[in-house]
C-alpha cells in the first residue's frame, strides 16, 4: 500500500447541535479564546475560521453555529446561517460531529451525519463532556453498540470520546484524524487487490442470488481523492444489497479501511459464466 504523506493541509469543520461544546473545542485546539462559549443555547451566530499547526501539519478549522431541527427554527437569520454551514461541507476534508454526552445521540445527529456522508467526507462522531459521566466505560460501550447495530453506515464513521473543556483525549483525536486523512489518498497495489478477490471469491458466506453464487471476478482502483473501486461480478443481475454490504465489510476489514469514505461500484457482466 502507498500513502501520500506530502499533502498536508487538513481542512475540517466542527458541527453539531447547539451547546454541544463546539466553540470550546475550537478554542482548545487554537489555545486561544477566539469564539465565545457559554451555557446559552445557540450562542455562536457566525462562522469562525482559523489555522493551527499540530505535528508540523497545517490545519484549517471552522467553528459553526449549532444546527437545530428545522421544526424548531423560527428565525430567518438562523435558517440562513444553517445554509452557510451546509454549504461549507463541500469545501472541507473532514467533519467532527460533536455530540453532548448528556443528550446522548439523537435523530438530528444522524441527519447531520447523513448530510456529511452523502458528500463522502471523513466523519468523526465525537462525544463531548465525557468528564461529567460517572460510568464512562459503560456509556462508551452502549454508544458503540448502538451505532454498530442501528446505523447502516456505521462502517463509514469514527467514534471518539473527549472533554473539550479539560482537553482529555484531544491529542489522540488529532492523531487519528491525520491517520484517517492519509488513508483517504491510499493507493492499493494491484497484487493486493487480486489477493483479496481470490480470498473472497472462495468465501462460502458470500450472499447468493436465487441460489447462484455471485462471485467478484476482478477489481480495479480508480484515481480519485477518496478510495474508489470497480468490482466486476459474474452475474447479469444488479448486485443485491446483502452482497454489497458483505463485500464492503470484508474489504474494509482486509485493508483496515474502517471509518473511511470509500466508493465501490459493482459492474454486472452479461455472461454469468465468465472466468
Ligand atoms: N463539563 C463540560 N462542559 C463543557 C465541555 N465542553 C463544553 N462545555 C460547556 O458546554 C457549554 C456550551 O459550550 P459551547 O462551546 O459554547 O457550545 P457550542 O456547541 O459552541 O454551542 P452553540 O454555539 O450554541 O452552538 C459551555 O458552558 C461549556 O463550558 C466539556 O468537555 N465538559
Ligand atoms: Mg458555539
Amino acid at each position: 500500500m502507498y500513502l501520500n504523506l506530502n499533502k498536508y493541509n487538513i481542512n475540517f469543520i466542527i458541527i453539531g447541535k447547539p451547546n454541544s461544546g463546539k466553540s470550546t473545542l475550537f478554542n482548545k485546539l487554537l489555545k486561544k479564546e477566539i469564539s465565545p462559549t457559554g451555557e446559552t443555547y445557540g450562542l455562536t451566530k457566525e462562522l469562525y475560521t482559523q489555522r493551527f499547526k499540530f505535528k508540523n501539519i497545517d490545519f484549517v478549522i471552522h467553528d459553526t453555529p449549532g444546527l437545530r431541527r428545522k421544526s424548531k427554527i423560527i428565525d430567518k437569520n438562523e435558517e440562513f446561517r444553517n445554509k452557510e454551514v451546509i454549504k461549507l461541507l463541500d469545501k472541507i476534508d473532514l467533519a467532527i460531529l460533536l455530540i453532548d454526552c448528556k443528550e446522548n445521540i439523537t435523530r438530528q445527529d444522524f441527519k447531520i451525519a447523513d448530510t456529511i456522508l452523502r458528500r463522502k467526507k471523513l466523519l468523526f462522531f465525537v462525544f463531548n463532556k465525557i468528564d461529567i459521566l460517572d460510568n464512562k466505560n459503560n456509556f462508551k460501550k452502549k454508544i458503540k453498540d448502538f451505532i454498530n447495530f442501528r446505523y447502516s453506515q456505521s462502517n463509514e464513521i469514527n467514534t471518539f470520546f473527549i472533554s473539550a473543556l479539560s482537553g482529555n483525549n484531544i491529542t489522540v483525536l488529532l492523531n487519528e484524524m491525520i491517520n484517517k486523512y492519509n488513508l483517504c489518498s491510499l493507493k492499493i497495489k494491484k497484487s493486493l487487490l487480486n489477493n483479496f478477490i481470490k480470498k473472497i471469491s472462495k468465501d462460502s458466506k458470500l450472499p447468493k442470488i436465487k441460489n447462484i453464487q455471485i462471485k467478484p471476478k476482478y477489481i480495479v482502483q480508480i484515481d480519485s481523492n477518496i478510495p474508489r473501486f470497480k468490482v466486476f461480478i459474474n452475474s447479469k443481475k444488479k448486485a443485491p444489497n446483502l452482497f454489497i454490504r458483505y463485500f464492503d465489510n470484508e474489504f474494509r476489514k482486509y485493508f483496515s479501511l474502517n471509518g473511511i469514505p470509500i466508493n465501490i461500484k459493482f459492474i454486472s457482466s452479461d455472461n454469468p459464466y465468465i472466468d
